[in-house]
């Protein structure tokens, strides 16, 4: 038998290429509030990362380049991020995942899609803001999942709340244990610098700096005499004494309470102007998670795991325009990537080849031969793929489904041009597909027409502007009077059992499921109390191997 200590030598190998690739992996998601500066922070990320030259805005004005991270028209016309973006870039040894995500309320399915992907999470703050409604439901998502969390108070060129009330609302309002890893002198007008106290320097804020370019800090060590002169005296003395309290009072930095999400590494700066980006780039290097184990049905699958395997997490049709692709983003759980590898489909039990993989850039990609766990890599997705779905190599495994949100706003979408048939079925599929909004259907088959079920109103207006940009179909909105949605455990069985319902209408999800909608949560109550056995849930049940019904 020569062939197996062969074999026992390649996986050896192979083992070690993997943990190799882990170490050098460092994969992350940005979250916060809508505003704080996510997309700008990422866009100087990429800037000190050596992944751009020079760095666009998220408004630019004419003749100015746009953020990388807001690549799609409307996210350019608005100012706001819409969708999540992936960016690859190497930079000190690192090969660094960042996900950007929209902070609106609106598109939080994303944000929680894009979280099953990510081994950490930047949390930003407006440092004149503080704790904001949908920082704290991030942060909540963060905890359930266990993902360290790093804290970024951003906008510190504009005036600000106290450095240590902002830490101590954190500790008391999240019950997570913080530790300042730099820390501000002065804020606004008076903004001068911020200490970094893991080398005991104090970085000089220069105003002038444009910021579409790298600044290069003034630095000085903290027993440096010129400290008196080149700092206003007042600002001085308070930050001497800041730190003070922080070196008496302070925790002290403890990884391993960091990598379990319960102490969170703090940072101070201005993402507009460039100040601090870099400081906290090199030290969220150092302190980050490497790419984990993952939960799937089979336990926990270690990353150096031999066998590939890994999950799609986000669909996004015509990143393109001019090749009307869809691109299916597949987060690397284990073993090795490699183009043209064929591997099984969990939910169809099919085998699929992954050609054309690619690297991921906003909406800039690349073709790339091979992957490791960690990478969010890019694949060709005609109708194969959907949110969930897991691919493997080896023994059969499923990672832990990705659900659905419950809908709030319903409505049908009309297609008033009846020569744009097609168009507007292609549309609505892709859209559907995507996860840009949930498509139900009436139970009544005579009425064809898609409702559209949303968690927020600019989901409508995404899929009614996409659809006239993407497809070339106007479509006409027509609201619906209910505002709850819930996805019947029991079946159609159980729904035919239950007899005459009043107060709600049925209806059917993409997969043929009923479903019950509602003007209010108080007939909700009446129905679900009255008749047990509809087993009503809020949240659609993940399911595996089926497939959605065409439109
Ligand atoms: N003064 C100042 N403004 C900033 C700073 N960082 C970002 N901004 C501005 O804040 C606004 C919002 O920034 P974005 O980067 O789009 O915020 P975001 O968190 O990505 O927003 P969404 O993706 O829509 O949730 C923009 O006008 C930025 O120019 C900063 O450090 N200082
Ligand atoms: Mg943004």
């Amino acid at each position: 038998m020569s062939i197996e200590p062969q074999t026992a030598e390649l996986q050896a190998e192979l083992k070690k290429e993997l943990q190799t690739a882990v170490d050098h992996r460092r994969n992350f998601a940005i979250i916060s509030h809508p505003d704080a500066g996510k997309t700008t922070l990422t866009e100087k990320l990429l800037l000190y990362g050596g992944a751009i030259h020079e760095a666009g805005a998220v408004k630019a004005r004419r003749a100015q380049r746009h953020a990388t991270s807001d690549w799609m028209e409307m996210e350019q016309q608005r100012g706001i991020s819409i969708t999540s973006t992936v960016l690859q870039f190497a930079y000190s040894g690192y090969y660094i995942n960042l996900l950007d995500t929209p902070g609106h309320k609106d598109f939080s399915e994303d944000t929680y899609r894009t979280l099953a992907a990510a081994d950490n999470a930047v949390m930003l703050e407006d440092a004149a803001k503080g704790l904001e409604p949908q920082t704290r439901k991030l942060f909540e998502v963060c905890r359930m999942r266990g993902i360290p969390i790093f804290t970024f108070f951003n906008k510190l060129d504009r005036p600000g709340r106290e450095p240590l009330e902002l830490m101590d609302e954190i500790e008391r309002e999240l019950g997570l244990q913080t530790y300042a890893v730099n820390w501000p002198i002065g804020t606004g007008d008076r903004f001068q610098g911020v200490f970094d106290r893991r080398k005991r320097q104090i970085h000089l804020f220069e105003r002038s700096a444009h910021g579409s370019r790298e600044a290069i800090d003034t630095v000085i060590d903290l027993g440096d005499p010129r400290i008196e002169e080149l700092l206003d005296k007042d600002l001085y003395y308070q930050f001497k004494e800041d730190l003070e309290v922080l070196e008496m009072a302070g925790s002290e930095l403890d990884l391993d309470l960091v990598h379990q999400g319960k102490m969170t590494p703090v940072f101070f700066g201005s993402a507009m102007t460039n100040f601090g980006v870099e400081l906290f780039l090199d030290a969220f290097l150092d302190y980050a998670l490497r790419p984990s184990n993952r939960r799937s049905n089979k336990g926990e699958i270690e990353p150096t795991f031999p066998d590939f395997s890994g999950f799609v997490f986000k669909l996004q049709a015509n990143m393109d325009p001019k090749h009307r692709d869809r691109i299916a983003f597949i987060r690397v759980c284990s073993g090795k990537f490699e183009k043209d590898m064929v591997v099984s489909h969990a939910r169809t039990g099919k085998t699929v080849r992954l050609s054309h993989p690619q690297k991921l850039f906003g909406q800039g990609r690349e073709s790339l031969d091979q992957a490791y766990p960690g990478d969010v890599i890019g694949l060709n997705n005609p109708g194969v793929f959907a949110i969930g779905d897991t691919i493997y190599n080896g023994q059969k495994l499923e990672y832990e489904g990705i659900p659905s949100f419950s809908p709030e706003l319903f409505a049908f979408l009309r297609n008033p041009n009846p020569s744009k048939f097609k168009q507007f079925q292609k549309g609505v599929t892709e859209l559907r597909e995507e996860g840009a909004v949930q498509i139900m259907y009436s139970a009544d088959e005579a009425k064809r027409e898609p409702i559209l079920a949303a968690v927020g109103q600019l989901q409508f207006e995404v899929v009614q502007f996409r659809m006239k940009n993407e497809y070339g179909v106007e479509t006409l909105l027509d609201p619906l009077p209910y505002s709850v949605a819930r996805w019947v455990g029991g079946g159609w069985e159980a729904l035919q059992k239950a007899g005459r319902l009043f107060n709600t209408v049925t209806v059917k999800d993409s997969l043929g499921r009923p479903v019950l909608l509602f003007k209010n949560e108080w007939n909700c109550q009446q129905v679900d109390g009255e008749n047990p056995g509809l087993q009503l849930k809020a949240i659609a049940p993940v399911t595996s191997g089926q497939e959605p019904e065409a439109v």
